[in-house]
């Protein structure tokens, strides 16, 4: 008897990959301008939009930067701790795991 190939009718139900947030955070110490220019150069973001976050971050203990997926966001926080590392400055970020439903 000759088989036939089954045909799946369904939608196969896949998953986009999760996004990940960039989250940065406030601290006492690192100053609002330098902030400001590392959001416009390692985060393109315009110089109205970076002290915006910028100021979020500072009254509000912490901002999202920007949306990505993992490895993208893994490499920002890293540029952004080297970064304030080689100019002396405590500034941090880390990643969160956005919702996927
Ligand atoms: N709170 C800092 C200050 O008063 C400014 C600041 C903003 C620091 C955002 C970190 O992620 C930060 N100089």
């Amino acid at each position: 008897m000759i088989q036939t190939p089954e045909i799946q009718t369904e939608k196969p139900q896949l998953k986009k990959p999760p996004m990940y947030k960039v989250i940065m955070l406030n601290d006492d110490y690192t100053p609002m301008e330098f902030v400001v220019d590392l959001l416009c150069s390692l985060f393109r973001k315009s110089g109205d939009e970076a002290s915006r976050i910028m100021l979020r971050i500072h009254h509000e203990g912490q901002a999202v930067c920007t949306v990505c997926p993992k490895d993208i966001a893994e490499s920002k926080v890293a540029q952004v701790e080297s970064y304030c590392e080689a100019h002396g400055h405590p500034l941090r970020c880390r990643i969160e795991v956005e919702s996927n439903d």
